[in-house]
């Protein structure tokens, strides 16, 4: 057994899940009566109502014993510092020094980095408002209409997520599109509504050496080029943002045209730094500006917060409490926002590249769970749907519903309407149905005999279903920011438990590895027979049936 399942907090949580088995929270809150005032944060203007949870006072305090026998203030400040929390890249962790205020400092191996990340924003700043305002032009000395932002994984998802959940601060002049998939009918289907005399391409790749992006690179500009009829085009319509400077002047973009980010950005941590030009440019520098500020307001707070009030450890020990003493190995994200359509796709990658570890700082591998699968839609497609799942299924689904008081879109009673169907869904997971409540219902409906007691059980809803709700006032920049960064440190609290590294990922460059060593087999006429016989089944199939 590991010294953290062996460890003192961790088996008095195992003792107590046994006890807390025994009870549901209906009891809990018929039992206490202030029990949201006890579970429930505020910061900002953002509401975290934890309190339909299976927890007591000694529930949390049980929890928070855990992450204190984890160090985890400790860790909290060595990322802060930029500590090489990287271990296995040996890199420093700062996606926190990309919203760090100018006047501040954050030391990298002795040098002072947040001057490198103003240049940056400042250099954002100068051609955001260019592109916006039309004094920056294309080949043809047309302002541009449309950006086409080519990235796949952390290059892409928070852009996306950002740009579509702030769409109502969104540019009416200009459009961003978003390709990541090498399936060529992604960059197809876009540019076949495009003017190129009035696109610009962002290439963004930290590494610059992505199969997928380079790919969809080369045919953007193969498409610009045959349309405009020069190679000095590329000039005027391609930037880039990479940490590989060398690769991107190979590929031909001006080095004026290349906004800078550094190894000790994660990718799927990055859309704070340049890989957040889409998002400036669609809503305009002040507004990204805002959206930085709202995830600093959240690095302050997770950095200064006691744990007892501190959002990101309480939401991270939670995911702990049920992946590791419930046995659940799914959790939902259900957003009552049709603008964070893409906020499940983007947390299922920052949570799931995250902690989707199985070995330790050690090197040892783990005898206990670590992160869950992350999924989820906007709220009430879900229930007509998935939601099955999470009142009557087999397995506990604990979700975050997130919802936004005031609507972009105030339009006669869908906001009440939406919002309804969000407190009502969470509190019927809380309660369920009792039988007597369900034998109730069905004699109002005028059932009795054989036909109630065959249906019955089918009307019974087991409840205890734990949930979080986060409300906020309005879906603006910088409360999508203090989400963001909220989910992001949530992720490294449970990290911090499992004693895994958060910030590497060498299962995306297994994937990145096996790709480029089967294509030139795909590119040849041989049949092969160097894999299983299933692989080799499958290229033969396709060598022999393609056209
Ligand atoms: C994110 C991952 C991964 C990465 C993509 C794209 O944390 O590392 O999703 O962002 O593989 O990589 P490049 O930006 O280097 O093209």
């Amino acid at each position: 057994m590991s010294t953290l399942v062996h460890s003192p907090a961790w088996q008095a949580l195992t003792a107590h899940q046994t006890e807390i088995s025994q009870r549901t929270m209906r009891e809990m809150f018929c039992d206490d009566p202030k029990r949201f005032d006890k579970f429930s944060l505020q910061l900002d203007g953002l509401l975290l109502d934890y309190s339909k949870n299976l927890l007591t006072e000694e529930t949390l305090e049980l929890l928070l014993n855990l992450a204190r026998q984890s160090n985890l203030d400790d860790w909290i400040a060595r990322m802060f510092n930029g500590d090489k929390i990287n271990t296995s890249e040996q890199r420093a962790v700062l996606h926190t020094a990309l919203r760090a205020p100018r006047n501040t400092s954050v030391y990298v191996d002795g040098k002072d980095v947040v001057p490198d990340v103003h240049r940056v924003l400042d250099q954002i700043r100068v051609f955001s408002e260019a592109v916006r305002n039309g004094t920056l032009c294309g080949h043809t000395g047309k302002s541009f209409r449309d950006v086409v932002n080519i990235g796949i994984g952390g290059s892409a998802l928070g852009p996306l997520m950002v740009s579509e959940a702030l769409k109502s601060y969104g540019s009416a002049k200009l459009n961003v599109h978003f390709v990541s998939n090498v399936d060529a009918t992604d960059l197809t289907e876009i540019l076949k509504c495009l003017d190129p005399e009035t696109t610009l391409f962002i290439i963004s790749s930290k590494t610059f050496t992505t199969l997928e992006t380079l790919t969809n690179a080369q045919s953007a500009r193969d498409w610009l080029v045959n349309l405009l009829g020069t190679n000095e085009s590329v000039g005027k319509h391609f930037v880039a943002i990479s940490t590989n400077i060398a690769a991107t002047s190979k590929f031909g973009i001006n080095p004026d045209n290349v906004f800078e980010f550094w190894d000790w950005v994660g990718g799927r941590y990055s859309l704070w730094s340049a890989i957040g030009l889409p998002i400036a440019l669609y809503i305009g520098i002040n507004n990204f500006e805002r959206l930085l500020a709202g995830a600093h307001a959240m690095d302050e707070h997770f950095r200064e917060t006691p744990l007892e009030q501190n959002i990101p450890a309480i939401l991270g020990m939670l995911g702990v409490w049920y992946a590791n003493f419930f046995g659940t190995t799914s959790y939902a994200i259900l957003p009552y926002d049709q603008y964070l359509q893409h906020l499940p796709a983007y947390l299922q990658q920052l949570e799931m590249e995250s902690n989707g570890k199985c070995v330790d700082h050690n090197g040892q591998v783990v005898d206990y769970d670590t992160g869950m699968v992350i999924w989820g839609e906007p709220g009430t497609n879900g229930q007509h749907s998935f939601y099955q799942l999470i009142h009557q299924g087999t397995h506990m689904v604990p979700a975050d519903f997130l919802a936004p008081i005031n609507s972009h879109n105030p339009l006669g009673e869908h906001h009440a309407i939406l919002l309804a169907n969000c407190f009502a869904q969470t509190e019927a997971l809380m309660l369920g149905k009792t039988s007597a409540e369900a034998r109730t219902e069905l004699e109002q409906q005028g059932l009795s005999g054989a036909s109630l007691e065959t249906l019955l059980p089918y009307k019974v809803f087991p409840g205890n279903r734990p949930t979080n709700t986060l409300l906020f006032d309005q879906l603006d920049p910088y409360t999508l920011g203090m989400l963001v960064a909220l989910y992001e440190h949530k992720v490294f609290v449970q990290s911090v438990v499992w004693d895994t590294n958060a910030f590497d990922q060498w299962g995306v460059e297994f994937g990145k590895q096996l790709a480029s060593k089967l294509l030139p087999e795909l590119q040849r006429k041989e049949r092969v027979f160097v894999h299983d016989s299933s692989t080799n089944g499958l290229i033969n199939h396709f060598l022999a049936r393609r056209i």
